[in-house]
């Protein structure tokens, strides 16, 4: 142990101040049974505990214990849990309308979501959005548009992505398992190809670019493909982070074929990076890109942005459906960029995500299993190996994880293998809040 990593007994007495019952207490228990009678089971139950209210970085439970959440409702709660400015906002826009549907009679925050979209994705070129549900529903639109632009079938993806749970979105996921399985056909013209990611390929972006390429001018025929669609950073993936030049020689193979290129936003975007979308690390203007997640701080909306004429190719009421871009989604949206600005938050993702490297490369000098420390800004991992052989060891993410969730500490695995814990806190938890996880994974290393 150096002494940058925090001690049990400071550990302990900080659980013993957050924890009132046992993991899961009765109040959560009772609320299992439940839900075992009438909760579909192909709903995942990731932790044994129900949230009774939660603000900024930490959710209390049903029976009064407070969690640390790094989590952050995978990636939505970029602002914080109930963020004054976006419950203000909800609340009177709730008085206001909450319901028309767009295409029947329309409203002002919807056309200020799309400005505000224009505006903060990469790129100073016309630009024109549709507001939809959840980032599966941006997927399939952007994949329709780009269809319907190109005249062409054709859908490219990267190994390790993740795009949603639709019939399409889950033809283009990478894993099978669990978001397959047994739920087929599904969607067919779509195409897995390589990625780049150099911690486990040792590939420069040069050369993982020709290797994309290659495939996909081999399998496909670059003039069939319609889109590529690739996640800047791989969220579900494990935070898998391109090499250098990776993806503006994509975006460039794509220019030269008549590809449209879809940034799917949907994790990385929204300040979580310290950029308002991941894309702007790697230098590159996409045709398109899919927002959702911590673009509605909690509300249910997402969004496909992209090149104006790219975004007029659909005949009129060939986009949408009955609630996309609900008001009180759209006002919410408005508080979030507002909230961003006022709060500096893509400085704030810059000290979380210092504040947690700083913390888990300090679990690498000490602990040999922890094989790779990556990340941009506040979308930070950790990956786990065996170090003899190398191999993915993901009951060491696992052991940790259900050990942190003792302690009051809400973490999330990722990574194809199960073998990576990602960060995804809100950008105004404290740095004190940050060590205090770290230090509980500490505490787990050393116990396993
Ligand atoms: N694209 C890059 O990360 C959602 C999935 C959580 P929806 N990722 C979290 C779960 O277990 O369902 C995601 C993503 C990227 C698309 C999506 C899909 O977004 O809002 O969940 O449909």
């Amino acid at each position: 142990m150096t002494d940058t990593l925090a001690t049990s007994s400071s550990v302990a007495s900080a659980r013993s101040s957050r924890l009132v019952t046992a993991i899961p207490g009765p109040k959560s228990e009772a609320l299992h049974k439940r839900r075992i009678a009438t909760v579909s089971e192909g709903v995942a139950a990731t932790f044994p505990v129900y949230a009774e209210s939660a603000h900024d970085a930490t959710i209390i439970d049903v029976d009064g214990n407070e969690f640390l959440d790094l989590t952050g409702g995978i990636g939505v709660m970029t602002i914080g849990h109930t963020n004054e400015a976006v419950v203000a906002a909800v609340a009177d826009q709730a008085e206001k309308v909450t319901h028309t549907l767009f295409a029947v009679a329309g409203y002002e925050p919807y056309i200020r979501v799309c400005e505000l979209l224009a505006e903060h994705t990469p790129g100073t070129f016309a630009k024109k959005s549709v507001l939809v549900n959840s980032g599966a529903e941006a997927l399939e639109n952007a994949v329709k548009i780009a269809r319907k632009h190109t005249g062409r079938t054709e859908v490219a993806v990267l190994h390790h992505g993740y795009h949603g749970r639709t019939n399409l979105t889950s033809a283009m996921n990478y894993n099978m398992h669990p978001y397959g399985t047994g739920f087929g056909p599904l969607a067919g013209s779509v195409h897995h190809a390589p990625n780049s990611s150099p911690f486990h390929d040792g590939l420069t972006g040069k050369e993982a670019a020709e290797r994309t390429i290659a495939y996909l001018e081999k399998r496909v025929g670059a003039s069939q493909i319609a889109c590529l669609v690739v996640e800047p950073i791989q969220g579900e993936g494990g935070f898998i982070i391109p090499a250098e030049g990776y993806l503006p020689a994509l975006l460039a193979w794509c220019h030269d074929n008549g590809i449209v290129y879809v940034s799917d936003e949907v994790q990385s975007g929204m300040a979580r990076t310290g950029a308002y979308f991941a894309s702007e690390h790697f230098g590159i203007e996409p045709d398109m890109v899919t927002s959702a997640k911590g673009i509605g701080g909690g509300m249910p909306i997402a969004a496909v942005t992209g090149r104006a004429e790219i975004m007029d190719a659909s005949h009129p009421g060939g986009l949408g459906g009955t609630f996309g871009g609900n008001p009180v989604a759209c006002a919410a949206v408005v508080a979030v960029f507002d909230e961003v600005k006022k709060k500096s938050l893509l400085k704030e993702a810059d000290r979380v995500g210092a504040a947690l490297t700083r913390g888990l490369n300090g679990l690498k000098d000490c602990f040999s299993h922890v094989a790779d420390v990556r990340g941009i800004g506040a979308m930070v991992a950790i990956e786990f190996c065996d170090p003899e052989t190398g191999k993915p060891a993901p009951e060491v993410a696992k052991a940790i994880q259900t050990y942190a969730l003792h302690q009051g500490v809400l973490i999330l695995t990722a990574g194809t293998f199960g073998n990576v814990l990602r960060f995804l806190p809100a950008l105004v938890i404290t740095d004190e809040q940050v060590d205090e996880a770290v230090a509980v994974m500490a505490d787990a290393l050393e116990t396993l």
